[in-house]
């Protein structure tokens, strides 16, 4: 017994040597979750397939494409709101939280998809919209009533008695994000449209509302939610005037308020760690810190955040230097090299297509260069997010004229700069090259009219590409952007040191190739990505002993020595022995 007793005390003490001798990029390899190891495909409901001809997307056409989804090998989905909405945002704006509308389907439908999903072994991520209401939600129809209705202080008001609120700016609303609303003599708030009034989150009412709404949907369940526009949530509301000229600096006056945190908590105890979900905010603050501290798992907050310096480097059409993309991917990868972890994306619902921000849509370069990218989302530390048809290479569509607009963000932009008198010809230029409806636009899956998407009107144009772009015809391309995708979801899940591995930028200044490996106890991988479409080649000291590539977008790979070439856009993935 008593020998037993030392066998044990001598094997708690080498296991815990062993662990303090890991390196410190094995620390997440100690904390494993399904989150860290998931891939999250992106469904913009109405755009991805319609079953009754009303020219929306809805749930029987999810269903009805389960095992496509499957068959990518992703492992979890994040999808746009399906609420109750009047639909002035695409849904961003809900009236009712438990119902959902009905051009998606019932909510019989909605228990079907999920079971889909859950057979497939796929997670389901929900949007919530809970930075603001719909202005006919019932809250807010009660709130605007009368100054002493109960729900008065679900929004932020302001009485026109005090004299005009001070300036607050409003993404979609040109003329700020006060609302005059007669009825009672008072401003409201919205950051987003007027539509969209801000919810107060400093009422623990709301809160609890919000709590009640997620426990709803976990029930049902969903195993996370996306929380939108969240960093917006916390708001000074001793509302000081900010020094002028910057009025505008969303994160550092609106956002990331100390009091998020303390909101995270609350929700972590009450909904998170009740149901074992898994939440992501949109935002990650400003600084590393306000990051941290929201995905730091000892804080109880979050599991991961995502940050917009990746996404907001190309919203112009003189685009990104390699160098800055580099930059800013590395830094964000070294912030959370210990501690936490984000979440990896190109594109989404509020941005252009992928290839025409960060690769190159000619017809010679689309297959590839959309690989690479892919390559790129796939190989980094952090959940990769690809958004529908960034697995095909989907591309923007072109819309010169404002008249075609449906997205109130376009709208709100436009009336915003013809206001102030800019140069109209420019703004379209950059509002085609960059506009939210590029990437909206119905998914292609195969020739046939509409591209198979609807049967009806389709509510958003069809991208006229569709006969070469579809799903259709790149399933029976094996070197389709389609099958390189599944190609590459496998090879991330056949190899943790993909997801866990520690990050190493290798010649930061090499202009057209962007070069790093991944390295988990004595694993290594290096990743060579070309970003140019020019034939380009790095030397690689110290490394010679490449095995055969575990991915490659070409058929053929030059190798000299320790000189490797790389054609336009190619992407290899090699072990290092
Ligand atoms: O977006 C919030 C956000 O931060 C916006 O700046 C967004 O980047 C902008 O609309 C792009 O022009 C979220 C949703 O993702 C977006 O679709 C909604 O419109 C918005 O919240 C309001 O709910």
């Amino acid at each position: 017994m008593k020998n037993h007793l030392w066998q044990v005390i001598i094997m708690l003490l080498m296991l815990s040597c062993t662990m303090q001798d890991k390196p410190d990029n094995n620390k997440h390899d100690m904390e494993r979750t399904w989150w860290k190891e998931g891939i999250l495909y992106q469904i913009y409901p109405q755009s991805f397939k319609d079953t009754d001809g009303d020219g929306f997307g809805d749930f029987k056409g999810v269903i009805e494409k389960l095992d496509y989804i499957k068959s990518l090998g992703i492992t979890m989905v994040w999808m746009n709101p399906f609420f109750e909405s009047p639909l002035v945002d695409n849904g961003y704006d809900v009236a009712d939280y438990r119902a959902i509308h009905p051009r998606y389907g019932s909510m019989e439908d909605f228990q079907k998809m999920l079971d889909g999903f859950h057979e497939r072994g796929i997670k389901f991520v929900l949007d919530v919209v809970v930075n603001h209401s719909s202005n006919e939600h019932e809250w807010f129809k009660q709130s605007r009533s009368s100054r002493d209705n109960p729900y008065r202080d679900y929004y932020h008001w302001w009485p026109a008695e005090k004299g005009q609120p001070p300036y607050r700016h409003s993404l979609f609303d040109p003329e700020g994000a006060w609302e005059y609303d007669s009825l009672t003599n008072a401003y409201y708030l919205h950051t987003f449209a007027e539509q969209q009034p801000d919810l107060n989150w400093e009422n623990p009412k709301v809160r609890k509302e919000v709590y009640d709404i997620m426990k709803f949907w976990a029930e049902k369940g969903v195993d996370g939610f996306r929380m939108d526009a969240f960093q917006f949530a916390s708001k000074d509301t001793t509302w000081p005037e900010f020094p002028t000229g910057h009025e505008k600096e969303f994160i550092k006056w609106y956002g990331m308020r100390p009091q998020l945190h303390d909101y995270l908590k609350e929700m972590y105890r009450e909904v998170i760690e009740k149901y074992d979900v898994f939440a992501v905010a949109e935002g990650a603050g400003s600084t590393f810190q306000d990051a941290h501290d929201l995905v730091d798992a000892d804080r109880k907050e979050l599991q991961t955040a995502y940050h917009f310096e990746g996404v907001d480097m190309s919203r112009t059409p003189d685009r990104y230097t390699l160098s800055e993309f580099k930059e800013v991917f590395t830094r964000w990868d070294s912030a959370f090299a210990e501690k936490g972890w984000i979440a990896i994306f190109l594109s989404n619902h509020d941005n252009a297509r992928l290839v025409d921000r960060f690769g190159n849509p000619s017809p010679e370069f689309r297959t590839p260069s959309t690989q690479m990218l892919n390559t790129f989302l796939l190989s980094m530390r952090g959940t990769p997010y690809t958004y529908y048809g960034d697995e095909i290479g989907m591309t923007n569509i072109d819309m010169p004229n404002i008249e075609e607009y449906v997205d109130i963000d376009a709208k709100g932009k436009y009336k915003a700069a013809l206001a102030a008198g800019e140069d109209l010809t420019e703004f379209m230029k950059v509002l085609n090259y960059s506009s939210r409806e590029n990437g909206r636009t119905p998914m292609q899956w195969d020739n046939t009219g509409n591209a198979g998407f609807t049967t009806g009107v389709p509510w958003m144009k069809v991208n006229e590409n569709y006969p070469d772009i579809n799903v259709a015809a790149q399933e029976r391309d094996p070197n389709s952007i389609l099958n390189h995708f599944r190609k590459m979801t496998k090879v991330r899940k056949e190899n943790p040191v993909l997801v866990y591995g520690k990050y190493e930028l290798l010649q930061r200044e090499h202009p057209d190739i962007y070069a790093y490996t991944r390295t988990l106890d004595d694993e290594k991988l290096l990743v060579l990505l070309n970003f140019s479409q020019e034939t380009a080649s790095i030397t690689l000291s110290g490394m010679s002993d490449f095995g055969e590539p575990i991915i490659n977008n070409y058929s053929e790979l030059d190798i000299e020595n320790n000189k490797v070439s790389l054609l336009p856009y190619q992407a290899v993935i090699l072990k290092i022995k």
